[in-house]
C-alpha cells in the first residue's frame, strides 16, 4: 500500500515534509515545515517532465535505452567513462549510481559548485563544520543575515525570527534587509575586511569575551594585531559602511544571544574560505560558540554522521572545470552542467567532443539539448528515498506516494547496470533501512540524525588542541576598479535551473540604461545579451543576474577557490554595453 507522507527532494535548506492527498502536494503541519511550502512545491506538478527516453532525437522505449546505455559503457574503457552527478535531487538514494560507476572503474567528481569554499574556511578555524541548527536560531535574541537571502532560499526560518533584532549584511536591499534594524549595504567581496573591523573595534571597546577566549582561542591577541593591518578610513570607504553603523551593530550584539546566519553569497570568490573564517573569528571574539541560541549557521554537511553504504572509491575530477572531452562516455545525473557550471562556453566546447553524452534527469534543459541519450528519471513522488538537510538535524522519510509509467528510479537503473556487469549490490530496502538506522525518533515525534549535536563546540573546537585557529594572513587587495561586480544569487521562481527561470539583468538607474533595453554583458570569459530591469535596491557598482538565467555562466570563471575546490561565480568583473 502507498503511504501519503514524503518530503521535498529539492536542494534547499528547509527540507520540508509533504502530505500527498487526492493527487495534491500539501505541507505537513508539524515540525519546521509549519504548514506551508514554497512556490517550487506548490507548483511542482505544473512543470512538464520528460516522458520518454530518446536517442539522437528519436523516442525509444526504456528497455531500448537501457540496452543502448550498456552498449555505450561496454564499448568504452572504464577510464573513458565519467559519472557527473549534481544536486538537482538532494536525497540520499541518488548516490546509488556512484556505487555502480565506482565499482565499474569509472571516474566520479569532487570539487563543489556551491558551499565548498566557506566550508573549507570553517574547518580550518574550528577543525570541523558542525552547523548551528534552525532550532537554535529560534532561541537567539539577534540574528545577523550575512550573505543569505531567507525570503527566497530558506523561508521556513522567517516565522522563527519574528520579534528578534535583525541585522543584514548584503550588497542588495533584499526583503529581509528592508525589515532589518540595521542593513549594511556593502560592496561585494569586502566582507573579510568588515569582519576584521568588527573584531578590531570589539577589542578596542573591551567587549570581547576574554574568559571564553582564554579558554578556547588563546591566540586572540595575535589576531587582533592582524586586524590592525587594515587601514580604517580607507577600508570603510571601500566597503561602503560607516563607523557609526559598526558602532550600532556592536551595541546591538553586546551581551546578547547572537546567531550569525551565513549563506553562500559571501564565498563565491577565490578567497571565499578566508572570508567566512574571518566571520567565524568575529563570532569567537564574541564567545558565541557552544552556547544555547548563539553561533554561526552556514550550510552544514547534510551527510554528517551518515555512513554511505555505497562504494565510492574512484578516480575523481573536479566538477568545477571538468574536461568532458577527456571522456568517451559521460553520464550526467540530476544536474544541468551546461547551465550551472561556470564558464559555459568552455563547457559547451568540451562536451561537444564527447562521443556519448547521456542525460538522466526530469526536465528538458541545455544539457538534454546536447545529450545523445536521454533517460527520464522518476520524480520523488514515485520512488522510495530518505533525506537530510544542511540547516537542521532531522531525517525525512520519502515514501513513494503514487505510481507512474514514466521514467526509472536511480535504484532501478543502477541495479540493472550492476546486474548486467556482474557487480554486487544490495536490495533497495537494505539501503533505505541502512539510512533510516542513522536516525532516532525523539520525544517531539521527529526523526533526528544520531550523534548530531544540538549545540556544537560546547567543549571547545575539533582542532588538534581544541583551540580555534585564527586567520594569520589574508588578501588585503580589494581590487577596487571601475568595472562592475556581478552578483548571481538564487531566484524565488526557480531552483537553480529548474522551474521558472529569470531572463533579465537587473541594474541600478544610475548606470544609465532603460527598462527593457537589450544590453550585452561582457567578462573575461564571454558575454551574454539580456533585457534590462531597473532595480534601485542594487548598488550602482553591481549588476544582478540570477542563478538559472540562460547564459549567466558565460560570464563566470572556472578557476577554483584557493581552498575548498569551489566555483568562484562572483570573481569576474563585468561591463555592460548597448547592443
Ligand atoms: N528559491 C530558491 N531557493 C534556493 C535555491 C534556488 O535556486 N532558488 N537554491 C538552493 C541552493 S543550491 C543553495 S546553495 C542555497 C543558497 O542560498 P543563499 O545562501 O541564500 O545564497 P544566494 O542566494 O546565492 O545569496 C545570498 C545573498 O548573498 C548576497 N551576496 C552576494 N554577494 C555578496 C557579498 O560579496 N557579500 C555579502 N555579504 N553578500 C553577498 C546576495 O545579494 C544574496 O542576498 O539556496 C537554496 N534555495
Ligand atoms: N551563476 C550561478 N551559477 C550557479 C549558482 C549561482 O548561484 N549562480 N549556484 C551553484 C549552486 S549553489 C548549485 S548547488 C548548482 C546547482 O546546479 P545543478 O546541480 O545542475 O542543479 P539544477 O539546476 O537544479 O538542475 C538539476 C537537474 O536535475 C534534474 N533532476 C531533478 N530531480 C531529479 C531526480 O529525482 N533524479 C534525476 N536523475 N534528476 C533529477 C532536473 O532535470 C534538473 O534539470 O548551481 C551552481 N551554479
Ligand atoms: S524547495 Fe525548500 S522551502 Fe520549498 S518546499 Fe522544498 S524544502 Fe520546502
Ligand atoms: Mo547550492
Amino acid at each position: 500500500m502507498l503511504s501519503n507522507v514524503t518530503a521535498c527532494p529539492l536542494d534547499c535548506y528547509d527540507s520540508c515534509g509533504i502530505l500527498y492527498e487526492n493527487g495534491k502536494i500539501k505541507p505537513l503541519k508539524i515540525g519546521h515545515t509549519n504548514g506551508f511550502l514554497c512556490p517550487h512545491m506548490n507548483h511542482f506538478k505544473k512543470h512538464a517532465l520528460i516522458q520518454k527516453p530518446r536517442y539522437k532525437g528519436k523516442e525509444i522505449t526504456m528497455q531500448e535505452a537501457l540496452i543502448l546505455l550498456t552498449k555505450m559503457l561496454s564499448e568504452s574503457k572504464p577510464d573513458e567513462i565519467l559519472h557527473y552527478r549534481g544536486s538537482g535531487n538532494f536525497a540520499l538514494m541518488q548516490e546509488v549510481s556512484d556505487h555502480f560507476f565506482a565499482s565499474y572503474g569509472a571516474t566520479l567528481t569532487d570539487g563543489n559548485l556551491c558551499d565548498g569554499a566557506g566550508e573549507a574556511g570553517i574547518i580550518e578555524g574550528r577543525g570541523s563544520n558542525k552547523n548551528m541548527p534552525i532550532s537554535q536560531i529560534y532561541k537567539s535574541d539577534v540574528v545577523i543575515f550575512w550573505g543569505r537571502n531567507p525570503h527566497t532560499t530558506s523561508s521556513h526560518l522567517l516565522p522563527l525570527i519574528k520579534d528578534k533584532k535583525i541585522i543584514v549584511i548584503d550588497p542588495i536591499k533584499t526583503k529581509i534587509a528592508k525589515m532589518a534594524d540595521i542593513h549594511m549595504q556593502l560592496r561585494p567581496r569586502t566582507d573579510l575586511h568588515l569582519a576584521l573591523l568588527f573584531s578590531r573595534f570589539l577589542h578596542i571597546y573591551n567587549d570581547c569575551d576574554i574568559e571564553y577566549l582564554d579558554e578556547h582561542a588563546p591566540d586572540y591577541e595575535d589576531f587582533y594585531e592582524l586586524t590592525q593591518t587594515v587601514r580604517i578610513k580607507a577600508a570603510l570607504d571601500e566597503i561602503g559602511v560607516s563607523l557609526g553603523q559598526i558602532g550600532e551593530l556592536l551595541e546591538l550584539v553586546k551581551n546578547k544571544k547572537v546567531a550569525i546566519v551565513c549563506g553562500i553569497g559571501i564565498q563565491k570568490y577565490r578567497d571565499g574560505a578566508d572570508i567566512i573564517r574571518a566571520i567565524d573569528a568575529f563570532a569567537v571574539m564574541l564567545g558565541l560558540f557552544g552556547k544555547d541560541g548563539s553561533g554561526v549557521s552556514y550550510l552544514g554537511s547534510s551527510r554528517e554522521h551518515i555512513e554511505s553504504p555505497f562504494n565510492k572509491k574512484a578516480k575523481l575530477v573536479s566538477k568545477v572545470d571538468t574536461e568532458f572531452s577527456n571522456f568517451k562516455t559521460v553520464f550526467i545525473q540530476g544536474a544541468n552542467p551546461l547551465s550551472q557550471m561556470p564558464d559555459s562556453l568552455r563547457v559547451k566546447k568540451s562536451i561537444s567532443k564527447t562521443e556519448n553524452v547521456v542525460y538522466f534527469g526530469l526536465y528538458e534543459n541545455e544539457t538534454s539539448e546536447v545529450a545523445d541519450l536521454i533517460i527520464p528519471a522518476k520524480s520523488f513522488l514515485h520512488k522510495e528515498d530518505v533525506r537530510t538537510s544542511y540547516s537542521h538535524n532531522s531525517m525525512m522519510f520519502m515514501n513513494k506516494v503514487a505510481d507512474t509509467e514514466v521514467g526509472i528510479s536511480e535504484y532501478d537503473l543502477s541495479a540493472y547496470l550492476c546486474k548486467h556487469f556482474n557487480i554486487a549490490h544490495e536490495s533497495e530496502e537494505f539501503y533505505i533501512n541502512h539510512f533510516k538506522n542513522c536516525a532516532l525518533k525523539k520525544d517531539d515525534g521527529i526523526w533526528h540524525v544520531k550523534q548530531r549535536e544540538e549545540v556544537p563546540y560546547k567543549d571547545g573546537f575539533d582542532t588538534d588542541d581544541g583551540e580555534f585557529i585564527f586567520l594569520d594572513e589574508f588578501d588585503n587587495n580589494l581590487e577596487i576598479t571601475d568595472t562592475l561586480h556581478l552578483i548571481t544569487m538564487k531566484s524565488e521562481t526557480s531552483l537553480n535551473s529548474q522551474f521558472n527561470r529569470k531572463e533579465n539583468v537587473y541594474l541600478n538607474t544610475a548606470l544609465g540604461f532603460k527598462e527593457d533595453e537589450l544590453v550585452t554583458i561582457t567578462s573575461q570569459t564571454g558575454s551574454v545579451d539580456l533585457k534590462v530591469k531597473i532595480n534601485d535596491y542594487l548598488r550602482d557598482d553591481c549588476i544582478l543576474i540570477y542563478s538559472g538565467t540562460k547564459g549567466v555562466n558565460n560570464l563566470t570563471s572556472s578557476k577554483h577557490s584557493y581552498e575548498g575546490k569551489n566555483a568562484t561565480y562572483q570573481q569576474n568583473r563585468v561591463e555592460v554595453t548597448r547592443v
